[in-house]
């Protein structure tokens, strides 16, 4: 068979596996590495330590599977519905969290390599010999954007988003390593033209510039892959977002009309606007069974409680001073340290009570991070 119908056989199958895209381009060195290294030495990556360690592999993805030939790139959509549009007097329980689109379902991570090796069987099956593979979704050291551009799936954005052109960025990529010779696919130039809407509209200024992120400043970062406090001047920024952030997504226009998310990312009952002072009662076991089988597996419980915390002094009221106080008993000090803060800003909105609780807790904290913000939310 030639390199053009292994391509087709191979798009058949991903469209036939619900993919609402497929690219290939031949295995070798990526254009964009030396940004992705700059990228890293100047610091935006943060604490994702796992970024620089394996920065060398990301160069060339032959360093995944030696006798690779094609890189086959693949997107799944997940444009679904937003539950954000029920009007608030509907929502019952208090104050509403909001969590990142892509996180609301199933988790991704399975789904896509499932499909992928699925593909993979496919083709096999229909060459008659076996194939070499290897399916990628994220957590594999590949610059994944740049190989979906470099496959003609879409666009890098101004955003840092692929953007595949009639499906929009609410996508996620992912890809399948073979050892057959494919027509390779035509990269797309970016088409965001003069519009920079998601360069103004981010909540905390993540943006250095049109393509370059600062991962540091970015909620999503914030709230998923850093594990420590989130820093004080940030968390006034974070609003009412408790694990990820799609405020650049929304805003774009190539965004406006997707739609058709696969199936299987279908978003669950209760995961879009989740009632902030149920999460944050939510005890060990409870935190296991509500992110099962979900991308929101990746946070540990202190880390969601130090969101819902911060969410809460955001967005909440008097109310939710009781669920506050509880989690000032909290045994983590990233939780009591968020919840002091939380207090102390629902305070400064007038809830008078707020000052009786911190200095109550004052008397018997012994961690200093969490007398620090005690200290502070009560000056
Ligand atoms: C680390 C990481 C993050 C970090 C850093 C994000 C970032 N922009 O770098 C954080 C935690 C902040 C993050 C957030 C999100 N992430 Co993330 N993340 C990753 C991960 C693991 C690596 C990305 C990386 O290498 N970043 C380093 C920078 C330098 O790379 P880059 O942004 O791709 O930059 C390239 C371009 O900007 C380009 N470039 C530079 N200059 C120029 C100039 C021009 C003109 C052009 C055209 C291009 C260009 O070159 C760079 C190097 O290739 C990938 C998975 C993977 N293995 O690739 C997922 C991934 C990028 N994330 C994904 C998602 C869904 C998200 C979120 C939407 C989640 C959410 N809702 O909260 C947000 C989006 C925030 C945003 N605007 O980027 C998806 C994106 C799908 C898509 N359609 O693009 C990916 C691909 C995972 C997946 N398998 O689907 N993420
Ligand atoms: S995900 Fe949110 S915080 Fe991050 S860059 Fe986009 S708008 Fe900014
Ligand atoms: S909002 Fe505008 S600038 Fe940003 S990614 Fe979309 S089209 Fe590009």
């Amino acid at each position: 068979m030639q390199p053009l119908a292994h391509a087709e056989l191979i798009r058949q199958a991903a469209l036939a596996l619900g993919f609402a895209r497929v690219g290939f381009t031949p295995v070798g060195p990526v254009e964009r590495h030396r940004v992705y290294q700059e990228w890293l030495e100047r610091g935006y990556a943060g604490d994702m330590a796992y970024l620089a360690r394996d920065a060398a592999v990301r160069r060339d993805p032959a360093a995944l599977l030696a006798t690779a030939k094609t890189l086959v790139t693949v997107a799944l959509s997940y444009a679904h519905a937003d539950p954000i549009d029920v009007p608030a007097d509907r929502l019952a329980g208090g104050p509403r969290g909001t969590i990142a689109r892509y996180a609301r379902g199933a988790d991704y991570h399975h789904v896509l390599k499932e499909k992928l090796r699925s593909l993979a069987r496919t083709l096999g099956e229909s060459i008659g010999g076996a194939v070499a593979f290897l399916p990628c979704v994220d957590t594999a050291p590949l610059l994944e954007r740049e190989a979906a551009q470099a496959g003609g799936i879409g666009f890098i954005a101004k955003n840092t988003m692929l953007i595949a052109p009639g499906a929009g960025s609410y996508v996620l990529l992912g890809e399948l390593l073979v050892d057959v010779e494919c027509e390779p696919g035509v990269s797309l130039e970016p088409r965001c033209g003069q519009c920079r809407a998601c360069l103004d509209a981010c909540p905390t200024g993540a943006f250095v510039d049109a393509y370059t992120l600062d991962a540091r400043r970015c909620i999503s970062y914030l709230t998923i892959e850093l594990t420590g406090p989130i820093p004080r001047e940030l968390r006034a920024l974070v609003g009412d977002r408790v694990f990820g952030c799609d405020v650049c997504q929304e805003v774009c226009p190539f965004n406006a009309s997707a739609s058709d998310g696969a199936r299987e990312l279908a978003p669950r009952a209760g995961y879009g606007r989740p009632a902030l002072r149920r999460l944050l009662g939510l005890g060990a076991a409870q935190f296991r069974k509500w992110n099962k089988q979900s991308a929101l597996r990746r946070v540990h419980r202190a880390q969601l409680l130090r969101n819902v915390a911060v969410a809460l002094g955001n967005v909440g009221t008097g109310e939710d001073l009781p669920a506050l106080a509880r989690a000032l008993d909290e045994p983590h000090a990233l939780i009591r340290s968020h919840a002091a803060w939380a207090i102390g800003e629902i305070g400064r909105r007038g809830a008078t009570e707020a000052r009786a609780l911190l200095q109550k807790r004052v008397t018997i904290e012994t961690d200093s991070m969490v007398l620090e913000d005690l200290a502070l939310a009560l000056r």
